[in-house]
């Protein structure tokens, strides 16, 4: 008797400590990618779903003005450790930057933005988060990304195969984005570089493959070297204001199209360049910025275009204090 209660005790927690779906994604795992059976039910078995993770998923989208939002990017802290981290990594930006065609100081304000130069890379085991999210995505929430972080795992545990990572250690951020750069894992296959030529891509630990990686990225999504990010618009009383954008940052109209619908720019740009239209809240009242291809390819990055602005005006600031020194 005392032996079934130990078997009967041994199999419910067997049970309670596998994630619901793993059989489903154990399955895929072998039957599309190949991947060993045994190798990635270990893994799912050790992610812990973690509670904090559903709670930094469910809060609302960060609906600050655009006023507040941009105090907490462009702080002089910011300003002042993109410039020593352009000092420090001179040579290797400028040779990213090179190489894939895009632009210094937007390499360096990105890494800025989403780490502080390296410094703040999270402290969520990337395995608990992609099993949170990917098994016990919130229903209650607009939209199901329970398959995009589901297919992000398979991502993950194809990625730690292919660069010897070691899968149950590594940190990130709640959703799942990793390193200097915070990558997702399918980011990470697709767009990391080895740019030190070490023969691994190593986006925690080198600091040449963080920056080459960000460089790839942006030219992979169409950055145009020497293009404009954005313009300041004025926009008359009888502007078009609904063709302003508010998700999609796709160029549109050219820059003559926007004039002759009441958004006037400056003088420098050229007629013929494809823009989209963004408003953003000042503290008293809204502005209008014409968009190019390139502020479009920030947003590649992260969807929000005050992220993407907050990219370019920290990009500015890092620039205009580089030339004074
Ligand atoms: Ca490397």
């Amino acid at each position: 008797m005392r032996k079934f209660f130990a078997l009967l005790f041994f199999c419910l927690t067997a049970v309670a400590s596998e994630h619901p779906g793993t059989e489903e994604f154990v399955q895929r795992a072998v039957s599309e990618y190949g991947l060993p059976a045994a190798d990635v039910r270990a893994l799912l078995d050790e992610a812990e779903y973690k509670q904090s993770i559903i709670d930094a998923i469910s809060r609302p989208a960060e609906g600050k003005p655009w006023h507040q939002y941009r105090q907490i990017f462009l702080t002089d802290k910011r300003i002042e450790e993109g410039v020593d981290f352009w000092l420090e990594n001179r040579e290797l930006i400028a040779s990213a930057a090179e190489k894939f065609g895009v632009d210094e100081a937007i390499i360096v304000a990105i890494i800025g933005v989403e780490t502080f130069y390296g410094r703040i890379t999270g402290s969520y085991r990337t395995i608990d988060a992609l099993v949170t999210l990917g098994f016990y995505y919130p229903q209650n929430l607009s939209s199901d990304r329970s398959s995009f972080f589901s297919s992000e795992l398979m991502h993950y545990i194809q990625l730690s195969g292919e660069e010897g990572l070691p899968a149950s250690e590594i940190n990130g951020s709640y959703a799942g984005a990793m390193g200097m750069g915070q990558f997702m894992p399918s980011s990470y296959r697709e767009y990391a570089v080895d740019f030190d030529g070490d023969g691994s891509r190593d986006l925690w630990r080198s600091t040449a493959d963080v920056i080459g990686s960000v460089a790839n990225y942006l030219h992979r999504h169409g950055w145009e070297p020497g293009q404009p990010v954005t313009r300041r618009a004025l926009a008359s009383s009888g502007a078009a204001f609904d063709k302003v954008s508010k998700n999609n940052f796709t160029p549109g109209l050219t820059v003559a199209e926007w004039e002759e619908n009441g958004f006037r720019s400056s003088n420098d740009l050229s007629p013929d360049l494809k823009a989209a239209v963004l408003k953003l809240a000042e503290e008293n009242r809204n502005t209008y910025w014409l968009v190019f291809k390139n502020f479009y390819v920030i947003t590649r990055y992260n969807r929000s275009p005050r992220y993407a602005m907050a990219v370019y005006d920290l990009s500015q600031e890092i620039k205009e204090r580089m030339g004074q020194l």
